[in-house]
C-alpha cells in the first residue's frame, strides 16, 4: 500500500541525544543506541473509526521517536501494517450492510489524510495484511512443523507452552491473561484448545467471509499477531529498536508477537523496547470503537481547526499517561498555538540556544513533550514580555518546534 506523504523535517544545529524510553518488558527506562538506521514498527490502524483522537496521540507518540533519532542524525526505517482484514471490520462491515474492502479503502485513505495534516512521519512500508498473506503462510506452515502450532476443525492454532519466554512483555498472571484475551479478539472458551490463550495463527475459510490460499494450511485468512510479525520480521528482521502501540496491545498483541517470533528465530526479544502509549478517553471511558464514544481528526478539520492546534492538544499529555479529551483540551492548545505563532512572527528575540537544548532534554527522557511544550511557553512569555536582540531567534525556535515536535507554526 501507498503511505502518505513526508513532511521536511528541519536539520537543527548542534547535537541531538540518545533517547531513553520506557520499555514495557523490563519495566524501567532503557536507553536505546540504535545502528545508523533506527528500526521501528508501529501497529497501525483496524480501518473503520478512524482516526479518532485515541489514534492520534498513539501515533503522535512514535512520531517523536523518530523525530529524536533524526536529531541524531540517523535514519530511521519505520514500518506500519493495517488491520485490513479482521472480525471486527467484518462485522462492521454486515452492521453496515457494505462492502469490507471499500470499508477498509476509504477509512485507509481517511487516516492518511488526518496523518498528513497533523505532519505524521510515514512509514516506509505501509502493509496490509491482505498484501502480507503470502509472507504469513509460510510462517505458519514453519510453526506448525515446529511443533509450535497445532490444528483444531481446520483453524491453526499457536502453543503459548512452546515459548519459554511467554509472558516476558506483559508479566501477567495467568487470570489476567484470560481475561484479556476474551475482550481482545482471543477464544479462551473453545473447547480442544492446548491452552486457553492459545492465539489463531490460521482461521480456517468460513461461509460468506473472505478467505486466501493458504497452501498446506487451506483456504482461510491470517490471526492478528502473525500478521504484524511477518511484516515486522520481513522488512526490519528481529532485534529491531522499538515495536509500538497503545497500552491495549500489551497483551494479548505485543505478547504474542513477540512469543511467534521467538519460536521462528529462537531469539527473544522480538523489540529491544516495548513502547506502549496510554489511552485517551471520553466522558470517563477509554475513547474506543465498541463503545463509540469517539472525537475525529476529520471531524474538528472539518470544523476549521488548525491541525498543528490538535497536534498540540496531543503534546499536552504525556504518552504514558492516560487522559481525557475536552473541549479545554482543544481550546488551551488553540490559545497556545496563537500565543507561539505571535511570539516567532517576529525577526528578533531572546536567545533560543538554550530551548532547543531542553526541548532535546525533555524528549530523549521518555519523550517528555508537556516539559518541551512548558520550554517554548516560557521562550515565548520571555518574547512578549521583554523582546530580544538575537536575531534569528524566531526562525531557530520555529525551525526545532517543527524538528522535533511535528508543529509548523
Ligand atoms: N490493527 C491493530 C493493531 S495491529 C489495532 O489495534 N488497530 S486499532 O485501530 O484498534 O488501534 C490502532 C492504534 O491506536 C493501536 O496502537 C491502539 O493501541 C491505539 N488506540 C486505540 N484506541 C486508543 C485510545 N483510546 N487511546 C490511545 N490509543 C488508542
Ligand atoms: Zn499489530
Amino acid at each position: 500500500m501507498h503511505a502518505w506523504p513526508a513532511s521536511e523535517v528541519p536539520a537543527l544545529t548542534g547535537q541531538g541525544r540518545d533517547l531513553r524510553i520506557h520499555d514495557t518488558a523490563t519495566g524501567g527506562l532503557v536507553t536505546l543506541d540504535p545502528g545508523p538506521v533506527a528500526r521501528i514498527y508501529v501497529c497501525g490502524i483496524t480501518p473503520y473509526d478512524a482516526t479518532h483522537m485515541g489514534h492520534a496521540a498513539t501515533y503522535n507518540a512514535f512520531d517523536l521517536v523518530q523525530r529524536v533519532w533524526l536529531d541524531t542524525k540517523r535514519q530511521v526505517h519505520y514500518v506500519q501494517n493495517v488491520t485490513d482484514v479482521d472480525d471486527p471490520l467484518l462485522e462492521r462491515a454486515v452492521r453496515d450492510g457494505i462492502d469490507w474492502v471499500g470499508l477498509a479503502e476509504k477509512e485507509t485513505a481517511l487516516f492518511r489524510e488526518d496523518m498528513t495534516a497533523l505532519r505524521m512521519l510515514p512509514p516506509k512500508q505501509y502493509i496490509g495484511a491482505v498484501e502480507a498473506i503470502p509472507g504469513i503462510v509460510p510462517l505458519v506452515e514453519r510453526l506448525r512443523d515446529a511443533g509450535a502450532a497445532y490444528e483444531l476443525e481446520g483453524d491453526v492454532y499457536f502453543s503459548v507452552e512452546s515459548d519459554p519466554n511467554f509472558g516476558q512483555v506483559s508479566h501477567l498472571d495467568a487470570a489476567a491473561m484470560r481475561l484479556l484475551s476474551a475482550e481482545r479478539g482471543g477464544d479462551p472458551d473453545r473447547p480442544g484448545k492446548k491452552n486457553p490463550l492459545d492465539p489463531m495463527l490460521w482461521m480456517a475459510a468460513r461461509e460468506g467471509e473472505p478467505s486466501w490460499d493458504g497452501g498446506s494450511l487451506g483456504r482461510g485468512r491470517p490471526g492478528w499477531h502473525i500478521e504484524c510479525v511477518a511484516i515486522a520480521l520481513e522488512y526490519l528482521g528481529m532485534g529491531f529498536d522499538v515495536q509500538g502501540g497503545g497500552s491495549d496491545l500489551v497483551f494479548p498483541h505485543h505478547e504474542m508477537g513477540a512469543s511467534h517470533a521467538q519460536a521462528l528465530t529462537g531469539e527473544f526479544p522480538m523489540a529491544k523496547a516495548y513502547v506502549h502509549a496510554g489511552m485517551v478517553a471520553l466522558d470517563g471511558e477509554k475513547m474506543s470503537k465498541s463503545k463509540g464514544n469517539l472525537v475525529f481528526v476529520s471531524a474538528l478539520r472539518r470544523d476549521g481547526v488548525d491541525p498543528a492546534a490538535i497536534r498540540l492538544a496531543l503534546l499536552a499529555h504525556h504518552y504514558r499517561d492516560n487522559w481525557e479529551w475536552t473541549d479545554q483540551v482543544l481550546a488551551d492548545a488553540v490559545e497556545r498555538l496563537g500565543r507561539w505563532r505571535a511570539a516567532v512572527s517576529r525577526p528578533d528575540g531572546p536567545s533560543a540556544d538554550a530551548l532547543v537544548e531542553e526541548l532535546r532534554e525533555a524528549l530523549t527522557n521518555d519523550l517528555d513533550a508537556p516539559a518541551a511544550l512548558a520550554a517554548v511557553d516560557r521562550w515565548a512569555v520571555l518574547q512578549s514580555e521583554r523582546g530580544g536582540t538575537d536575531e534569528g531567534a524566531p526562525g531557530v525556535v520555529s525551525r526545532a518546534v517543527d524538528a522535533l515536535l511535528g508543529v509548523a507554526l
